[in-house]
Order: C-alpha cells, then structure tokens, then sequence
C-alpha cells in the first residue's frame, strides 16, 4: 500500500498523523521523570478530548477455550491447563441478548472475542450474522476473532464491523519468548487487512510479562509508527492465571504501568486509550492516576473474556468519586 492509499482509508474520526517514533525516543519519555511525564500526557490528552469522559466497552467471549496457539499469558490456550471450559460458538440469539443488557448498563461499544487461530468461513458467517444484529442495537462493534485474510476483513465491514481488536502484544524482540504459534509478522498482516478493508483497529499489549522497559518502549513505538497509528490502543496489565506459564511472574512497579498508559497518549494522541484486563487487582489510586495519565476508556461488565473484572457497582462509585461521566452513544 501506498503512503496515500493508507490516508485514504483512515476512518472519519481518525486524525492519526503519523509521527514516527524512535524507540529510543520512547524510551526517553518513559524514563523521564514522573511528574514531567504524567503532565506531558495530561496536557496531550486535554487537546483531543474531555479529560472527564470515558468510554465503556463490554466483551462477551462468544467462542471460549481450546484455541490451537500457545500465547503464555492466555488461559484460553490448549497447551496449558488453566480449568477453562471449552465452549462452542454462542448461538447469535444469544449474542444478541448480552449486547442488549451491555447496552442497558451503559456501555456504548460491544466486543465479541474468539478463541480462534483464526476464523473459518463457517464460523465468519455466523459472528457477520452476530455483528449485524448487533449493530441494529445502536452499539458500536468491535471484534477479536484472531489473523484475518482482507477477504474476511473485508466481509466483516460490511456487516458494520467498526473495530477490530488485534494485539502487538509486546515488543518484537520479546514476542517469541511469549508466542511461538504465530509470529509479530503474522500480526502485522492481519492489521494491514483490517486497516485496508477500512475497519477502525484497535492494537495494544500486555504489560507485566517480565518483559523489560525497553519491550515496553518497543511495544509502543510499534503501535505508534504502524502506517497509521490505531484508533484504540488497549493496554493490558497480566492477569496471572494459574496453569498458564507466566503465573508467578514478577509484576512490575505500579508506576511502571503508569509511565505506559501516559507514553501511549503522548505518541498516540487521538487514540482512545483503554485501561483493560487487570483493573480487578488495580486500587482505586492506581486507576485514577492512569486515567489522569490519559486513558479514557475501559472494559466495563463483570468479566472479561474468562477472568473477572471490576464490578458494575464498583466502577460506578469510582466514577463518581473522580467525577468522571460515561461517553454518552
Ligand atoms: N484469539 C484472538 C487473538 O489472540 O487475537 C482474540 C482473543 S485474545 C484473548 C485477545 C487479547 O487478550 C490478547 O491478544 C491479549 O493481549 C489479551 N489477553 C489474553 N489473556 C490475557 C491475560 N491473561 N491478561 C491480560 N491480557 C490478556
Ligand atoms: C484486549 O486487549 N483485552 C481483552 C480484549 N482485548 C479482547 C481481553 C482480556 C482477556 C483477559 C483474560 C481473560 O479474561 O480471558
Ligand atoms: Fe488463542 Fe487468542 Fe488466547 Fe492466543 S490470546 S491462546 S490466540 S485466544
């Protein structure tokens, strides 16, 4: 793709002018002193928004457990024993229903996850059914379903796909000691396709894989120099989960999830930022400083794919204690 093709398809609201970034460049900034960073990123992120509003997304795994790679954070994976229960593709009826109570709580965007290598064409057909139902609800979509050929990608946007989630995961250089299934490259062209079929991306990571500041510098830059930057930029702290190879590694210091989400708004500007799997084990402090630091979105419900998040009830009374406002549909 030509540099004026990539422009072309930048979606409405996308004003990503892409920048790019050294990693050393990165690096610098999530070295810099603390009180310079957090400010750097807060005065970034009130010329592109309301620092007060935040978006909520609610996911529903629509097809759980059994998934042929291997990524060492997923509790999903078939080579580690985490208890998941495999379950087959959820019937869309009843996809429907859980974007329908999403809806009722307040969320404006609703995430369909697979755990898939990839889709089938059988499997396509039904979340193209699932995302067209869902879309009559007055919800954004988004969807993870694993690589996508532009062909699939293509499909989805015409059911009225309007993100999909695709994640770097980590740096390049770190990537291998995580995943062996499938490479950085095989993420990059799935990305490609979803930016080429004109569905808005949203591409982020995990941070606390024992991976090291320089990963996370890398992780970034990467994000941020894709020929155009995402539109959501979704950073995870691990979820450690018994049975799979990273439980028991070491977390990184608070801060240094901090210094990341302040980074990715800084080299990101227009991108929504979302605070995401993690938020269960996060104090009420710790959010604050990252919604401060720029994020402005989250994963809103009682779970997440597998695993528990925030309640409802509890990110309602954080909300009012911030005076923060849900992005209204
Ligand atoms: N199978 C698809 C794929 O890998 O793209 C979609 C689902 S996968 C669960 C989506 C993303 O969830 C992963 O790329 C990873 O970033 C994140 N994730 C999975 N397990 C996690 C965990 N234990 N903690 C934090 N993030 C996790
Ligand atoms: C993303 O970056 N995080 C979400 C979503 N994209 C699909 C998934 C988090 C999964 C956490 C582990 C689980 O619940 O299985
Ligand atoms: Fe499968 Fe996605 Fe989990 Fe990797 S992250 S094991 S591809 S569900």
């Amino acid at each position: 793709m030509t540099e004026i093709d990539t422009v072309s398809v930048q979606s409405p609201d996308a004003t990503q002018v892409n920048t790019p970034w050294s990693e050393d460049q990165v690096l610098a900034l999530l070295e810099s002193p603390f009180n310079n960073l957090i400010f750097k990123a807060h005065s970034t992120h009130r010329q592109h928004f309301d620092a007060n509003e935040v978006q909520l997304s609610t996911l529903l795994s629509i097809k759980t457990g059994a998934c042929p790679e291997d990524c060492g954070y997923c509790p999903q994976s078939a080579h580690h024993k985490t208890g998941v229960k495999a379950e087959r593709l959820m019937a869309v009826g009843d996809i429907v229903a859980a974007a329908e109570k999403a809806k009722r709580e307040g969320a404006t965007r609703f995430c369909m996850g697979a755990a898939w290598r990839n889709p089938k064409d059988d499997d396509l057909a039904a979340v193209v059914e699932a995302v067209e139902s869902v879309k009559t609800l007055g919800l954004e979509t988004c969807a993870t379903l694993g690589m996508l050929t532009l062909d699939q990608a293509r499909r989805l946007k015409q059911a009225g796909l309007d993100y999909y989630n695709h994640n770097l995961d980590t740096s390049p250089e770190f990537y291998g000691a995580i995943v062996s299934t499938r490479s950085y490259d095989d993420r990059l062209q799935t990305l490609d396709a979803v930016r080429e079929s004109g569905i808005r991306v949203c591409c982020g990571g995990i941070i606390g894989m024992g991976e090291s500041r320089t990963d996370r510098a890398a992780l970034i830059a990467s994000l941020a120099n894709l020929p155009v930057y995402p539109e959501s930029v979704p950073i995870n702290m691990l979820v450690q989960v018994p049975g799979t190879p990273l439980h028991g590694v070491e977390k990184p210091d608070v801060f240094e999830f901090v210094r990341t989400v302040a980074v990715a708004r800084i080299t990101m500007p227009t991108a929504y930022v979302r605070l995401s799997a993690g938020r269960e084990e996060m104090s009420d402090e710790l959010q604050a400083w990252c919604f401060f630091a720029g994020a402005n979105s989250i994963f809103y419900g009682e779970k997440l794919l597998t695993t528990g998040n925030a309640t409802i009830a509890h990110d309602q009374s954080l909300f009012e204690r911030l005076g923060l406002r849900p992005q209204a549909s």
